[in-house]
């Protein structure tokens, strides 16, 4: 659907008649430019088929999806222990004999799941799952990611790539065929968050690093950066930091990152993304599910932001306390970019909230929503929620705008719609990371 350029009707003058929308028509208008906008998923854990099992999809791995663990360990007197020592399939059947046959899916987690089953037309109300296992096991991954990616209205998912998680680093190191549908990001959680551990695995990799990031280690990993950015080439880099992070800290996570990442990224063009507000595992036993949120001090980011205004800065906060300030922060600083609604907060009564904020606060200078899908068909939910929740909030902003007198045309709403799905995500990485 090849748009002729906003400027070129404006100039032609022709938008002053025809276009101009009434009150009642904004909703279809709106509706129209998110069902034609296909995004672009700024941060997922979904991979394309050259990383084999790494990439998750399937009945299974729908069921035993962490929000959904969480939310089995509620509802069962199963012990997490029991849990563990079921294989992948007794797991899923105890979830789904727990949230969807015992129990009526009306959580968001749980209705993800209704939805995907619906979207291949698969019975939602089944005792057990063996019609969605021959269906799931009847699929052939490159046609399924297409169809998948078809159903989301999604062109591009963003991976999450660790470097240093050994089944990964050795698919990169063998070589990958760059997959324009799943681009790379260089997450560095282990080097900026537990430096303490993995230091030995640049060892290891023959960097001359240490424990304490010395002057030397501090320039070993910087050439542990470039090495991995010609071989990733990454959209950004990115790290998941707990609510206690600060910074500046003169500590060797605080000395790497001013002295190491932040170069690097300068260097590379690159935008740092930073995820703040996790506690993580609080409760060990029910593992991925373990995670907690907790309030940050978002001082660390007027640091940054401040003192390093040549970095771009993509940042999502976990903990509801902090979205205010993350817009408030976004008004004083240009080289920041908040960015989805992440986690605890993917529930449309809370993205309506935070989206409505922060078009209030920034008009259309955010990216609202990013999947973090971990297994490959959430994106067909997590998609139709985003563009359901965005729907009415867009049509209420440009309604108020028309009553306080200002016009609003089809082809400007498409516009904001391409912005938000699409362009503000291109616009920060730097890279046309996309076909359109
Ligand atoms: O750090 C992250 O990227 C988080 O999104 C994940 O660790 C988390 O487990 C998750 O899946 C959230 O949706
Ligand atoms: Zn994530």
């Amino acid at each position: 659907m090849q748009e002729t350029p906003i400027k070129e009707i404006i100039s032609s003058g022709k938008i002053a008649a025809e276009e101009k929308l009434t009150a009642d028509q904004i909703e279809s208008a709106v509706k129209d430019a998110l069902a034609a906008t296909k995004s672009i998923d700024i941060h997922t854990h979904l991979y394309p088929p050259a990383f084999g099992r790494i990439g998750l999809w399937g009945i299974d791995e729908l069921l035993t999806y962490h929000y959904l663990e969480a939310e089995f360990f509620r509802h069962s007197d199963m012990t997490p222990e029991r849990y563990w020592s079921l294989s992948k399939r007794e797991q899923a059947d105890a979830i789904w004999r727990t949230l969807f046959v015992k129990n009526i899916p009306i959580s968001e987690a749980s209705r993800g799941i209704i939805a995907v089953l619906q979207a291949f037309g698969l019975a939602t109300d089944a005792s057990d799952l063996s019609e969605a296992r021959t269906f799931f096991a009847d699929q052939s991954i490159a046609t399924h990611i297409r169809k998948v990616f078809r159903l989301a209205g999604v062109t591009t998912v963003v991976m999450t790539n660790d470097p240093l998680d050994p089944d990964e680093m050795q698919v990169w190191m063998n070589g990958v065929e760059n997959d324009a549908q799943f681009q790379p990001v260089l997450r560095l959680d282990r080097i900026l968050r537990e430096w303490s551990n993995p230091w030995q695995q640049l060892v290891q990799q023959g960097y001359n690093v240490d424990s304490r990031a010395s002057a030397t280690c501090l320039k070993e990993i910087r050439r542990f950066l470039s090495d991995w950015y010609r071989r990733m080439q990454p959209v950004y880099m990115a790290v998941s930091l707990p609510d206690t992070f600060q910074f500046p800290a003169d500590t060797p996570q605080g000395r790497i990152l001013r002295e190491a990442v932040l170069p690097a990224c300068r260097e590379f063009n690159l935008p740092l993304s930073l995820m703040i507000g996790v506690r993580h595992q609080v409760n060990p036993r029910i593992r991925l599910a373990g995670d907690a949120v907790g309030r940050a001090d978002l001082r660390a980011i007027e640091n940054l932001c401040r003192d390093f205004p040549e970095n771009r800065f993509l940042v999502s906060v976990l903990s509801r306390e902090n979205q205010h300030e993350l817009c408030v922060y976004a008004r004083k600083f240009s080289n920041l970019m908040p960015f989805g609604c992440w986690w605890f907060l993917n529930n449309p009564s809370i993205v309506e909230e935070i989206t409505r904020e922060r078009i209030e606060m920034l008009g259309t200078s955010f990216i609202p929503q990013h999947s973090d899908a971990r297994v490959l068909e959430q994106l067909i939910y997590k998609w139709r929620n985003t563009r359901r929740t965005l729907a009415p909030i867009l049509t209420q902003s440009y309604r108020l705008a028309h009553e306080d007198g200002r016009c609003i045309t089809r082809q400007e709403i498409q516009r904001d719609v391409d912005k938000l799905l699409r362009s503000n995500a291109e616009k920060w990485t730097g890279h046309n990371i996309s076909p359109r």
